[in-house]
């Protein structure tokens, strides 16, 4: 109660099944959470309780879900198995909700995270019912504390008919004075620059507005953000992270940016945090990130010293992160800003700061077109997140992953991509751990051909030769030659086979 600092919202405090029975079947609901942090994790399992008990009466009961991106076992694995999600944007990654979103029985709107918050000010989704945001705590004047990631928080509480808060004690209260909240947005055509010239600048105030009378109830709790182990960086992981600290460094010699390299943005997963690893082992200095979730292999950067700051709107870091983040805390409150995504993710900074964004993909063609998003070009895996904001306006824009997938039967090199998240203009560098391909100022055949003969897996090299030569000599058109009737046959071969390879 004590974390509860403005008097009247005391009485406002309930169990997370009374704040459940706030939200009636049909609503939009924005909950908090981005990348399994600061997401509510009391009321939503009491809320699909409740869908579970309307459902067993045989009474209708569905939501449309809106967060910030991913979020947690008791948020999404909880609503998505208990049939309670009707629609859902912008990002998911919770297994449950991927498998009914892939049999059809979610429907699912995969967006750019940075378009969220100003498509639902500009009314382009309709109206917010109520909005679910776990914070750290209520100041005395009724401001919120943000918690471990602020995603589109701010916007839900300032478009949502009521507000329900979960205020978590797991949340250290040191947390206050490390988010930097903007409310300098404005929609067209009142809308002015951003007045963020470096990215470890802070331009708003450190805690969300909230009127106290929106506040329908407050439920507290004691628990641990979702908190994802690593898993131990693998010989490709470590190949890919070599191949681009080489080439940054080779970027340092020709004078296109200084020891400190420019800002930094690195995606989710296990290819990411081996590169930021090598990062840390390289003879760079002074770095800083410009990026959306701050994991293990950033914190590791930033405890060497060769990471002097973090711009995020999440933390994304393992259960021994987190422990070390609390410890470190002290430390880390000067160097760590959690922005809006709105902000963290925004195309104008992004493009003025001149962002080195790292991003895992699903597969490459061999013209440099990537899918970041879409198994086999209809099974969603997550959500293309944040990549596109951050790919599309780098100053150098990577795409990472390994050669091959499930153990080599599927290539990630493919003679056209089974669905396109970047466009090859979007994409300026691609890696795996058999090569890099800088694509920088080639046409489409130089493309390809850097991209086969550095990228792809020696199992599916020939192949890939083999079509884009046929295709060179027959196509309709030679600026991308593609044979239609069999460019996308891999992956026809890997539906109906389990295979990719022939024979
Ligand atoms: O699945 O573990 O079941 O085998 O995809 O693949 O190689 O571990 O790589 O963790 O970096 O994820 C694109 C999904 C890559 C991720 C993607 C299967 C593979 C494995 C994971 P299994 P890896 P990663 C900032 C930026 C979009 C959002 C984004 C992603 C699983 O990077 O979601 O960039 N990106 N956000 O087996 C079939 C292929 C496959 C494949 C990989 N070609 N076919 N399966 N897999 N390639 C963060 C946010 O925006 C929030």
């Amino acid at each position: 109660m004590e974390r509860i600092g403005h008097r009247a919202l005391r009485d406002r405090v309930m169990s997370a099944d009374e704040a459940a029975a706030l939200i009636r079947p049909g609503d939009t609901v924005g909950m908090s959470g981005f990348t399994g942090s600061g997401y509510p994790k009391a009321i939503p399992p009491a809320l699909a309780a409740r869908i579970d008990a309307a459902h067993a009466a045989g009474e209708a009961f569905r939501i449309k879900l809106w967060t910030g991106a991913s979020t947690g076992p008791e948020l999404d694995g909880a609503l998505s198995r208990a049939d309670a999600v009707e629609y859902r944007l912008p990002y998911n990654s919770d297994p449950v909700g991927r498998e009914k979103i892939n049999r059809g029985e979610i429907d699912y709107l995969d967006m750019h995270l940075s378009h969220v918050a100003p498509m639902v000010w500009e009314g382009f989704f309709g109206k917010l019912d109520v909005a679910v945001i776990e914070v750290t705590g209520i100041k005395e004047d009724g401001s919120l504390i943000p918690a471990t990631s602020v995603g589109n928080n701010k916007t839900w509480i300032e478009c949502a008919d009521k507000v329900i808060l979960e205020v978590n004690a797991w949340h250290d209260m040191r947390l206050e004075g490390m988010h930097d909240i903007y409310y300098g947005t404005a929609l067209p055509p009142n809308r002015v620059p951003i007045p963020m010239t470096h990215a470890d600048d802070r331009i708003g105030q450190t805690t969300f507005r909230c009127d106290p009378a929106k506040v329908a109830g407050i439920v507290l709790t004691d628990l641990p953000d979702r908190n994802t182990p690593f898993t131990p960086i693998d010989d490709g992981s470590r190949a890919i992270a070599g191949l681009i600290v080489d080439f940054l460094e080779h970027e340092v010699r020709m004078g296109r940016m200084g020891e400190g390299l420019l800002p930094l943005q690195s995606g989710v997963g296990n290819v990411a945090n081996a590169v930021l690893d090598g990062l840390r082992k390289s003879r760079f200095e002074g770095m800083r990130a410009y990026t959306e979730v701050l994991q293990d292999g950033m914190l590791d950067l930033l405890d060497s010293g060769k990471l002097l700051s973090c711009s995020t709107t999440a933390l994304s870091l393992s259960p021994e992160g987190a422990k070390r983040f609390w410890a470190g805390l002290d430390d880390y409150r000067d160097k760590v800003i959690l922005r809006t995504t709105e902000i963290s993710n925004h195309p104008e900074v992004i493009r003025r700061l001149g962002v080195i964004s790292m991003n895992g993909m699903i597969e490459a063609d061999i013209y440099g077109n990537i899918n970041s998003t879409l198994v086999m070009g209809s099974r969603i895996m997550n959500g293309i997140g944040g990549s596109g904001d951050f790919a599309r306006n780098a100053y150098l824009s990577f795409f990472v992953s390994p050669s091959t997938a499930k153990g080599g039967k599927i290539s990630t090199i493919v003679p056209q991509a089974s669905h396109v998240d970047h466009i090859t203009q979007d994409v300026q560098v691609i890696v795996t751990e058999q090569g890099l391909a800088d694509l920088r100022g080639l046409s489409p055949k130089k493309r390809a051909e850097a991209i086969i003969a550095k990228c792809a897996h020696p199992d599916y090299r020939d192949g890939l030769q083999d079509y884009y030569d046929r295709a060179r000599a027959g196509a309709y058109g030679l600026q991308t030659p593609q044979l239609p009737s069999e460019s996308l046959s891999w992956h026809q071969r890997f539906i109906e086979t389990g295979d990719m390879r022939p024979g």
